[in-house]
């Protein structure tokens, strides 16, 4: 089926911490093959695979030196096509995650790039003089911290960075570039693969006049999308990120890939303009399918109220649009943690999340309802975490490995884990939950389930949402069914309904 991405269900597989067959304690391809059949138990219709590509490991492979490389930590391509053959085995299409944006500062077009500013490579990034005073280019900040410009004494300039000094930003204004990446998206297609997640996707074009960025009305301020001792919100990106190029890129990335019948989904890190973002992305044939929207990944609760706002302004803003939702990933606290869910109400928010419109995004680790480790600050391996701990620690504690078993480390390793496993895990692993009836795993087989016995939960109109109190209420149709769905999202009865009950109607 053409449009398979349309309401699909995507299972997010972070390589280091799947399944490590080595062990070096750190996950592989090899060990993403054995677990296969797992994911496909889940009856979702695809992976997506985090960066597994050659790269110092700064960022934990969102630093890539070879795009087309896999690193040794993770295996070789043979080991890649095996897993790929196995997925496809399996009915289950596999996404790779590119990360465009920036590379390593150990990537060979970077250390050409940096060598001299006539070299053939020398405008590859985003190079620039200081102001008159010395000083950084622009006000632009980086989102881990200090400012997005990092002085090298060879070529006397700046280069921009977004995230860590030793991810220097691509300069997407230079076609060469462009193709670059184009040529590279096409590699990874012809080894099999059926789309992509793109990584910051709107972050790939800075505004080439170099304007500072102005300050962010308090009113739009909003604290809880990174930590609050990060000036980063307190600035609007009007300039740094999100520019109108980037449609162009996106097209043309589209077209290359229409032929294959390769798919998209692009993250959007834009906590101002997202949805306009979103429309203009997705909402427009011809750009990318899906965008990974972040809307359930952050905040204290999420309750009806708070749903139905998300859907009204998506419907005000971006009515064409096609999101991707996710409650958990590897950069967040996972939600049972962040939203002090019991099994019944992390139930509850696994069946909405199925019934709404979109596609979804769950990550490893989420079916069986594993709590956000606490570390201490010696296991913290994300810089984010070691530059900003106690105030925000890090992604470390949503990264831990997965618990397969009762055996060592869960089953993950036989060796020592690069992160811990943590003990609370243990009674919550595949194994464990496999052969209870009642498990938090076997709900969520029987919840994406859903999305087979209900197509119009796939690709069906959302109408009617409301909230009465806790209870959450819409409808999804199309013109072969319509359903009724009512959930109540608190502790106690209400509606009608028992405290965290899922309702779904035919009509
Ligand atoms: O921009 C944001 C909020 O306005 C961020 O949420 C941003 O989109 C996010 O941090 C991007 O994350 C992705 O790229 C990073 C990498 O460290 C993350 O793991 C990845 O998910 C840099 O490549």
């Amino acid at each position: 089926m053409n449009d398979w991405w349309r309401g699909a269900v995507i299972y997010q597989i972070y390589p280091r911490s799947f399944q490590d067959t080595t062990g070096d304690g750190i996950g592989d391809l090899a060990g993403i093959t054995q677990r296969l059949p797992h994911v496909a138990s889940l009856g979702v219709d695809a992976i997506w695979i985090s960066p597994f590509f050659t790269s110092p490991m700064k960022d934990y492979g969102y630093d890539v030196s070879d795009y087309r490389g896999i690193d040794p930590l993770f295996g070789t391509m043979e080991d890649f096509d095996r897993l790929i053959g196995r997925a496809h085995e399996l009915g289950l299409k596999v996404l790779i995650d590119l990360v465009m944006s920036h590379t390593s500062d150990q990537h060979e077009w970077f250390r050409e790039s940096r060598a001299s500013r006539d070299n053939a490579r020398a405008d590859w990034y985003v190079w620039a003089d200081p102001k008159p005073d010395g000083t950084p280019p622009t006000n632009w900040l980086s989102i881990f911290g200090g400012p997005a410009w990092q002085w090298d004494a060879r070529r006397e300039q700046y280069y921009l960075h977004n995230f860590l000094t030793s991810q220097p930003d691509l300069n997407f204004h230079n076609r060469e570039v462009q193709d670059a990446l184009l040529d590279m998206a096409g590699f990874w297609l012809d080894r099999g693969v059926d789309g992509f997640r793109l990584d910051t996707i709107n972050f790939y074009f800075h505004d080439a006049r170099l304007r500072d960025n102005p300050p962010l009305p308090p009113e739009r301020r909003k604290a809880d999308t990174a930590p609050a001792v990060n000036p980063y919100n307190h600035q609007s990106h009007r300039y740094d990120k999100s520019q109108p190029e980037n449609l162009a890129f996106l097209e043309r990335f589209a077209a290359a890939l229409k032929p294959r019948g390769a798919v998209v989904v692009g993250e959007i890190g834009d906590s101002e303009r997202g949805l306009e973002l979103l429309e203009e992305y997705t909402g427009v044939p011809g750009r990318v399918q899906m965008s990974y929207v972040f809307d359930f990944l952050s905040g204290d609760d999420l309750s009806a109220d708070r749903i139905v706002q998300v859907f009204a302004d998506m419907q005000a803003v971006a009515p064409n649009s096609w999101p991707c939702w996710a409650m958990s990933n590897h950069d967040v606290v996972r939600h049972v943690s962040r939203w002090n869910l019991s099994d019944e109400a992390a139930r509850a928010y696994a069946t909405v999340l199925i019934c709404m419109r979109g596609s979804v995004c769950l990550y490893q680790g989420e079916e069986l309802g594993l709590p956000e480790a606490d570390l201490q600050f010696e296991d913290l391996r994300d810089p984010y975490g070691i530059e900003f701990w106690p105030e925000f620690k890090g992604r470390d504690g949503c990264r831990t490995p997965m618990v397969w078993d009762g055996s060592e480390n869960g089953g993950f390793s036989t060796g020592k884990p690069w992160l811990p496993v943590p003990e609370a895990h243990l009674p919550r692993s595949v194994a464990a939950q496999d052969a209870e009836a009642q498990s938090l795993l076997h709900h969520y087989r029987r919840a994406i389930g859903l999305r087979r016995d209900y197509p119009t939960l796939r690709s069906g109109s959302m109408t009617g949402i409301g909230a009465e109190g806790a209870v959450l209420s819409f409808r999804r149709a199309d013109d072969r069914q319509s359903l009724s769905i009512r959930a109540n999202l608190s502790d106690s009865a209400a509606g009608g309904l028992a405290p965290w009950q899922v309702q779904i109607i035919e009509d």
